[in-house]
């Protein structure tokens, strides 16, 4: 997967257990993005190892509002807090042998899918688009932007458009690779495209300029890592810098991910579930968090991402059918980790 702010070209994640006193162990993975959180594999280790671990070690399950307080003594990390976060939710579940999903909100049971088309020529991009449709019934894309010339990006939207006709759903992600004019100039050219969304087209330190390109737009900003907590959220959409939110629980996992939502419920912002470039079991988190609220469902949910991995760590592999990715059932997250699989892919024994 290559977008305007880096590749990605395998899943060296962090798979986090959380070991309860009766025996049970609840699960997540932190992916590394250390071009949008500053995170590396032996980083996400060594800052749980070191810091967390014993922070944490002694808690009740329910004492989530107390491991926050002691997490958030470090600065950032975002996807090694989350993925904790998210496994002691799992150990939860398992515990009362209820969903995560029913402990969040229980809205629903299953999330539409948006799937996100990386960099490469028009026609493969056309091509990948075509073949997740025939395979999967997904009917939602994500565009990646943000080249230069715009024009590169302008002529992958625009066939993508005229290939797949007007009923899907197409939106742009530029990962801050434009300048806020060439996002604008951009945006210009594809004004006849129909795009639901425009995502990070150019940075939001940008201050000036992203908040004059927002003024111009006839679609809603989403900001994705410009606004990961509720204080940049607030900072970024009363500034008038993003009036959409992505909502990733790879990086503020179950628990922020839900002030964050609410913050948007507010607000009166349109969310939609985003992807790290996750495994199938941060897919598995996303959608159960994504098909628990109302206003997550609203929207296709991009958790599709898992499909380009060769192999993955879940004794029963998650299928995407009819467009849409179902909730587990079953206590927790409703997921195992294949032992022999680990044993094959894990790095640190
Ligand atoms: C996205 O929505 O931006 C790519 C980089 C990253 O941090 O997340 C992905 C997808
Ligand atoms: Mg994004």
């Amino acid at each position: 997967m290559k977008f305007a702010s880096g590749e990605v070209h395998h899943a060296e994640h962090v798979l986090v257990r959380v070991r309860t006193d009766d025996g049970l162990v609840g699960i997540a993975e932190a992916p590394p993005r250390p071009f949008t959180y500053g995170e590396t594999q032996r980083g996400i280790v060594a800052v749980i190892e070191t810091i967390f671990a014993p922070q944490v070690v002694g808690l009740s399950l329910t004492e989530r509002e107390r491991m926050w307080a002691r997490l958030d003594r470090t600065v950032g990390n975002p996807t090694a807090k989350a993925a904790l976060d998210m496994a002691v939710w799992d150990a939860l579940g398992r515990t009362v042998g209820l969903s995560v999903t029913e402990l969040l909100g229980g809205y629903g049971n299953r999330m539409r899918v948006s799937h996100m088309l990386g960099f490469d020529q028009p026609s493969a991009m056309v091509d990948e688009a075509q073949r997740v449709r025939a395979q999967h019934g997904i009917t939602t894309f994500k565009v990646k932007v943000g080249r230069r010339p715009v024009s590169l990006d302008v002529d992958v939207v625009r066939a993508l458009r005229e290939a797949m006709g007007p009923d899907v759903v197409l939106y742009v992600d530029g990962n801050r690779g434009w300048s806020a004019s060439e996002s604008a100039r951009a945006m210009r050219q594809m004004s006849d495209l129909d795009l639901a969304f425009a995502e990070e087209l150019n940075p939001a330190d940008d201050v000036v300029g992203r908040r004059w390109l927002v003024g111009q737009l006839d679609v809603p900003f989403i900001a994705d890592e410009s606004a990961t907590t509720p204080a940049e959220v607030t900072r970024e959409v009363l500034g008038g810098s993003a009036n959409a939110l992505s909502i990733k629980t790879a990086r503020t996992g179950f628990t922020g991910s839900q002030r964050v939502l609410h913050l948007a419920e507010g607000l009166g912002l349109e969310v939609v579930m985003g992807n790290q470039i996750d495994g199938q079991l941060g897919s598995v988190c996303t959608v159960a968090f994504g098909a628990a609220h109302r206003r997550t469902t609203m929207q296709a949910g991009e958790l599709s991402n898992f499909l380009d991995l060769s192999d993955d760590l879940l004794t029963e592999p998650l299928c995407i059918v009819g467009g849409e990715l179902a909730v587990r059932p079953g206590a927790g997250l409703g997921v195992e980790i294949d032992e022999e699989k680990l044993r094959r892919y894990r790095v640190d024994a």
